[in-house]
């Protein structure tokens, strides 16, 4: 069975009063996502790891040398997928209840998670990914490169920002920081981040 791109979670052009064109969407997710989907169905193809989950995929070719093809474009597929997820049209602000109670333990305070979170995004050298984790109960900011991700590690993933040059060259250029402040200010789905946390 093939793997397929799961569609964007809200319509292309919704992100357009808060910072990102539709024109991103069309690159982003109509060609550098899609070209993972097709990219990885063609390394698997008659493969045993065809019919596997994509998270067993990740898992299973993080582990073998000989499968780093595989690894990329899986992870690629599922990194943007929970992307896609993370944000959400006048998102941003701050988190509520459990998760907002469980972000001011681990970091002393709503202000010091977007400051840690900021700095591992910015200091990402060259292209990665900067992400929220559950780390056997602790909450934890790290940033991986390429297309590694909290999944190879067995970590649980709860929030991530793309920082490839490709996430934000058509809204911000070269300014990676004015993209991660317009991420926390005005798009975090602190939602889809809460129910991440919650489950088991
Ligand atoms: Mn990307």
């Amino acid at each position: 069975m093939a793997f397929s791109q799961a569609p964007l979670p809200f319509d292309i052009k919704a992100l357009e009063p808060y910072g990102m064109k539709a024109e991103t969407f069309e690159y982003h997710y109509g060609k550098h996502h899609k070209t993972y989907v097709d990219n990885l169905n063609k390394l698997v193809e008659g493969k045993d790891l065809a019919d596997k989950s994509l998270e067993e995929v990740i898992q299973i070719s993080f582990k073998d040398p000989s499968l780093t093809g595989v690894f990329n474009n899986a992870a690629q597929v599922w990194n943007h997928t929970f992307f896609w997820d993370s944000l959400k049209p006048a998102g941003g602000g701050t988190p509520s209840g459990d998760l907002a109670a469980k972000i001011d333990k681990d970091f002393g305070g709503f202000d010091k998670f977007k400051e840690e979170f900021s700095n591992a995004a910015a200091t990402q050298f060259g292209s990665g990914w900067a992400w929220l984790i559950d780390d056997g109960g602790t909450l934890k900011v790290i940033k991986t490169p390429n297309a590694e991700n909290p999944l190879a590690h067995g970590k649980k993933a709860l929030l991530t920002l793309d920082v490839w040059e490709h996430a934000y060259y058509i809204d911000f250029r070269n300014a990676r920081p004015a993209f991660i402040k317009n991420f926390l200010d005005q798009l975090v789905n602190w939602d889809f981040v809460a129910e991440n946390l919650a489950k088991a």
